[in-house]
């Protein structure tokens, strides 16, 4: 027998027994006579203890040999620790095992990096040697509360009627905003399946199936590039119902996110989360994606530079921009470096510079303080209670400088305000134009994908005003960080083909990529909608990491590589061969 118990078991109502335990040696501790070994395993870490001197001749050599991260199987006797030995931190820890018997199971070389949680070593090494890594008590914490999340999620939805429903991983294009990934498929030369983005086509039939309401924890494909929280596989939490509004979908999503933040975190969620719409979001956060841990509201500052003898200001204004800006009420913590700091971005992003004032009391610093007249001045001035008040604005086309201004006000705010306690700054966003125009191709394209639905008040603008039409669309933000999206979708088959008119797909080739769509709609499909939140994001966030990849078992880098299996990896003739692939790569 391997073993009796597993490492986190043992307590004091084991005294006296005897028990075979197998792991990990977490340590090897000589004190004179007596030799210790903390035992590890998932479960927990168990003191074992031994005199060599009174041991067989093979068992006092291995306990010479035996070294970190060997595995072994020990037989012996629980005993209690003396009073002034107990360790507390540890479920064993009023016991310990007098062991007389070891083997080995299997050695260990030595380690590329210690197997403690404040390891000082290149992600790149941790991700080569993932299996030593996961060993860490932390990853080992992340991956089971992961999981726990995870049995929450499906535990909560089973419970609301929700049907768990597979749906292909090799199938056609579904558009997500981001490149497929392809595979040959060999038996049907020339053509390729593509990996999902997301389920949300299978989904939308299954309510036409009468399924009313689908989820499932999909893994999803998208070929984009990667940060700290993308990965090009990931998992989505996806949801779908039938007969429902953008009320209802959103309301079992709050339910679902309080559920499953207790049971797996412990964490007391208040719902229902505030909703914003996406033009105050635009206007105020500069971003659909507001982080709501920090004020620093954006403000509209025109009117109050109508008339200013700062030529380049009123020009922009003539022409149809404005200023916008935010007050940093402690001012006097953005430090000279800071605010150069933030100029440079404002560079970077293709603007001419950051406009800033610094209130004092009864004065002003300013690279403007020359021509700033008094009335302006006083106009901008923060309250008394302020004094130290700093002033960021830039001036031009609000789709230009809003979003660099989002992103100043978030540098800004993280820096002055990082929150002591985790905090859940949850925020819907609602109410998103369908559309948004593609410079590049010049032409419409949806904001989220094709199938959403647009708001019934904006159905009269879809051909002529297409910048008007309102998407019944949410997405679902958690600290500034987008964690889901859906919509209610479109039913009608009509609809449908308009939309795909709209966007500029001709017939022929929208009826060829979802020609089953749009035939399954004429067949009784229901007024449905969905959600999908991001697994991975949701996760980190909980558990306070900074990248998913801190939550993902085996996640990519960067450029998409596994180090660990270092995929992609090439593929020999024969396969190519058989998938009718020739290569032609770029001679290096
Ligand atoms: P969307 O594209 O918004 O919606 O995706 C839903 C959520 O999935 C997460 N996510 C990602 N997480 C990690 N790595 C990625 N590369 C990545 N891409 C997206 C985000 C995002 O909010 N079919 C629709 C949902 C619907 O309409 O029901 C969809 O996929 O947290």
């Amino acid at each position: 027998m391997l073993r009796t118990h597993n490492c986190g078991q043992l307590n004091k109502s084991n005294a006296g027994e005897k028990v075979i335990l197998s792991g990990w040696v977490q340590s090897v501790r000589d004190h004179g006579l007596l030799k210790f070994i903390d035992l590890r395993d998932r479960y927990g870490v168990v003191q074992l203890v031994c005199s060599p001197a009174e041991m067989p001749p093979e068992v006092s050599s291995i306990l010479k040999e035996v070294r970190s991260e060997w595995v072994i199987r020990v037989a012996g006797e629980v005993i209690l620790r003396p009073p002034e030995m107990v360790n507390p931190k540890i479920s064993t820890g009023q016991v310990e095992v007098k062991i007389n018997q070891i083997d080995v199971l299997n050695r260990a070389r030595n380690l590329p990096f210690e197997l403690t949680d404040n390891i000082q070593i290149g992600e790149n090494i941790r991700l080569a040697y993932r299996f030593l890594d996961l060993r860490r008590p932390k990853m080992q914490a992340n991956l089971l509360a992961r999981a726990k999340f995870t049995q929450a999620v499906r535990e909560f939805l089973t419970g609301e009627d929700f049907v768990e429903i597979e749906t292909p991983i090799l199938t056609r294009s579904t558009p997500e905003g981001a490149r497929d990934f392809i595979v040959p498929s060999r038996l049907n030369p020339g053509r390729f399946y593509a990996l999902p983005q997301s389920p949300q086509l299978f989904k939308q039939i299954l309510m036409v199936a009468g399924f009313d309401r689908y989820f499932q924890i999909a893994r999803c494909f998208r070929d984009e590039d990667l940060r700290a929280d993308r990965q090009p596989e990931f998992t989505q939490i996806d949801l779908e119902m039938s007969f429902v509004e953008e009320a209802d979908v959103i309301d079992i999503t709050e339910k679902l996110l309080k559920y499953a933040a207790r049971k797996a975190f412990g964490y007391d969620l208040q719902i229902p989360f505030p909703r914003i719409e996406y033009q105050q979001a635009m206007e105020e956060y500069g971003t659909d994606k507001p982080d709501l841990r920090f004020d620093l509201k954006l403000k509209n500052f025109t009117g109050v530079f109508q008339e200013t003898r700062i030529e380049v200001i009123r020009k922009t204004i003539e022409e149809g921009g404005i200023v916008q800006g935010f007050m940093v009420p402690d001012g006097q913590k953005v430090s000279t470096s800071d605010v150069e700091e933030y100029h440079q971005l404002v560079r970077q992003r293709g603007l001419g510079g950051l406009g800033w004032i610094r209130f004092r009391q009864n004065d002003i610093q300013s690279p403007f303080k020359k021509f700033l007249e008094e009335k302006i001045v006083e106009n901008l001035r923060p309250p008394a209670e302020s004094d130290n008040g700093l002033l960021f604005f830039l001036a031009g086309a609000a789709d230009k400088i809003l979003p660099v201004l989002g992103e100043l006000r978030k540098l800004v705010g993280d820096k002055l305000y990082p929150s002591p306690e985790p905090q859940w700054c949850f925020t819907w966003v609602v109410n998103f134009p369908l559309l948004e125009f593609d410079q590049q191709q010049q032409r419409w394209q949806s904001r989220h994908h094709p199938f959403t639905s647009p708001a019934p008040a904006s159905i009269e603008s879809l051909e002529n005003q297409p910048e008007k039409i309102r998407a019944k669309a949410y997405d679902l933000v958690l600290n500034g960080i987008e964690i889901g999206g859906g919509s209610i979708r479109i039913h009608s088959r009509k609809l449908q083909e308009k939309m795909f008119d709209l966007i500029g797909l001709d017939r022929e080739k929208y009826e060829q990529q979802f020609g089953f769509l749009l035939e399954c709609l004429d067949f009784g499909a229901p007024p449905h909608g969905g959600i999908a939140l991001g697994l991975d994001r949701l996760v980190m966030l909980f558990l306070g990491e900074n990248s998913i990849r801190e939550v993902i078992a085996f996640p990519k880098t960067q450029k998409g590589v596994c180090l660990l299996t270092q995929a992609p990896g090439e593929v020999n003739e024969i396969l190519l061969k058989e998938n009718r692939i020739r290569l032609q790569l770029p001679s290096t």
